[in-house]
């Protein structure tokens, strides 16, 4: 079987996860299902980062141990993805001792190699960001990547030897041009490698929380260079090297473009140092901001994802993002733009061209499916509609343009609205003569709808499942694609199931 292993970044535990953290995972979880669809045996990690100075501090200010405080915000972090259907296969936490031992086995390894070496750092250190910094990089004299004040900082360290793998990534990232996505990225991850890069410190002397050096205990590793690691350590290497063997190299690493550097850089230097493969593809999104400024908890600006889908649907919050922003660009979530959406693609689209059709099988034909006649014109060039969308839904998902394939699909969507304008079913229903037409007709609506519905399921499962049981279907754990999108799955005489709306529509004020 073939094989698909796609991962998140590992969010740190010092707080509540919001709306952009949501968004990697959604965006993990679409790709995840779409690949089970199509006959993927698929490995989706996800996680938790719960070492480093950052974590430390934060346990302290709650008078709680570190170890708590991870412990609590698992919690969350799996509510969360239970209330998004974020459906990973395996969800690791850094403290988990497989892993530890597996930072510790490769720490060991570079050691031996050389590669890791003692020195004494001298510079400026970020904890929201726990990375190192000089001064020339600073910008007004904050942290460049998230503007926040860094630390003077000057303690032992062990040092990587970065520089020594300059060449040999810039050679890699030549051989394979697709490895970082977007181009742009790349570009940025290119015009770095060909400046230089220093020796990095890979571990901290004035932090506890951590994994300690192997026979150095005042040290602990670095939490990057532990976290990384993760992306082995939970497909099992080293002790399980049939299963490493048979995910590895990751097909995606999921990331915004805050972690771009570890991701592309370092993470793959770390690699070619212990003579492993590269991952095929870092994919850097863009961030997404509330009300044109950067979420932040002291601005108190964050969007709780369990409050908005308390509110709002999971499905409508994970429709409203990625069709919102073209994947990789960065997004801004206005409350807005999100009910306007959410009432004119979700409730009046879709909503409504499932509610007049079921309404109308129920009406005319005792809410059973009713046989069609032959097709006409109209239905046939509704069949190349939705042969031309299935094209381009997956050579979107090749090139992760969700947000297209939602536009696609609404095309459909769309134009079977106008069908039902245009075939005019109640005036049919008037006259006995024309039931074999009005017979193809809502046959055509349900039977598309039934397909609609499974091109939702990566991006709706939940809406996939509720449209299937109101087409009087079963719903799949995981749907077959090309099956699926075979005409004619729906049978004639099937009742209709209980029928609810799909989409409140939202007041907009
Ligand atoms: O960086 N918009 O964890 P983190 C979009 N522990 N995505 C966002 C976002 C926003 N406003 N805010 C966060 C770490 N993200 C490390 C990772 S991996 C080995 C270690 C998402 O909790 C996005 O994916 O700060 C970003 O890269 C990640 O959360 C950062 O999560």
């Amino acid at each position: 079987m073939k094989t698909f292993y796609i991962t998140t970044p590992l969010y740190y535990v010092n707080a509540k996860l919001h709306i952009g953290h949501s968004y990697t995972s959604i965006a993990a979880d679409v790709i995840a299902r779409f690949k089970r669809m199509t006959g993927f045996d698929v490995f989706f990690l996800t996680g938790s980062d719960e070492h480093g100075q950052k974590i430390e501090e934060s346990a302290i200010k709650l008078g709680i141990t570190p170890q708590e405080l991870a412990d609590r915000s698992v919690e969350n972090f799996k509510e969360i993805w239970k209330l998004f259907n974020v459906s990973y296969t395996k969800f690791i936490r850094t403290t988990n001792e497989y892993h530890e031992k597996t930072v510790l086995n490769l720490f060991n390894k570079l050691l031996e190699k050389g590669d890791i070496y003692k020195g004494v750092y001298k510079g400026l250190y970020c904890v929201p960001c726990e990375s190192f910094w000089s001064a020339s990089r600073l910008k007004n004299g904050k942290c460049p990547s998230c503007g926040r004040e860094v630390e003077d900082l000057e303690e032992e360290n062990y040092f990587f030897k970065i520089s020594q793998y300059i060449n040999m990534l810039l050679k890699y990232i030549d051989e394979h041009p697709d490895c970082i996505q977007p181009e742009n990225r790349k570009n940025q991850v290119l015009s770095v490698l060909n400046e230089g890069i220093q020796d990095r410190s890979v571990s901290r002397s004035s932090v506890e929380w951590g994994i300690s050096v192997p026979n150095d205990p005042e040290h602990v590793i670095w939490v990057w260079f532990d976290a990384l690691i993760n992306y082995i350590s939970g497909i099992g290497y080293p002790n399980d090297l049939e299963m490493f063997k048979k995910y590895w190299p990751a097909d995606i690493h999921f990331i915004a473009k805050d972690i771009l550097w570890f991701h592309s850089i370092l993470w793959p230097m770390m690699l070619l140092a212990a003579d492993i493969e590269l991952p095929k593809k870092v994919f850097a999104h863009g961030f997404w901001s509330f009300r044109g400024d950067k979420m932040s908890k002291s601005k108190g600006n964050v969007i709780d994802p369990i409050e908005l889908a308390n509110e709002y649907s999971s499905d409508a919050i994970r429709y409203f993002l990625l069709a919102e922003v073209p994947f990789g660009k960065d997004g801004d979530f206005y409350m807005e733009t999100f009910i306007k959406r959410i009432n004119s693609d979700l409730a009046n689209d879709f909503g409504n061209l499932l509610n007049r059709t079921l309404t109308m099988v129920e009406k005319y034909f005792d809410a059973l499916i009713p046989e069609p006649g032959e097709n006409e014109d109209l239905e046939d060039a509704i069949t190349e509609l939705r042969k031309t969308v299935f094209q381009k839904y997956e050579e979107g998902f090749e090139v992760l343009e969700y947000s297209e394939i939602l536009r696609d699909i609404w095309k459909l969507i769309q134009r079977l609205n106008k069908y039902i304008d245009e075939t005019l079913p109640f005036q049919l229903a008037k006259d006995e003569s024309k039931r074999p037409r009005l017979r193809t007709v809502l046959y055509n609506l349900c039977e598309n709808l039934r397909i609609i519905s499974v091109l939702i399921y990566p991006f709706m499962p939940d809406t996939y499942r509720r449209i299937q049981k109101q087409l009087g279907l079963k719903p799949q754990d995981i749907p077959e694609l090309s099956s699926e999108f075979e005409w004619g799955g729906l049978k004639p005489g099937i009742k209709l199931g209980k029928r609810e709306v799909l989409f409140q529509r939202i007041k907009e004020d």
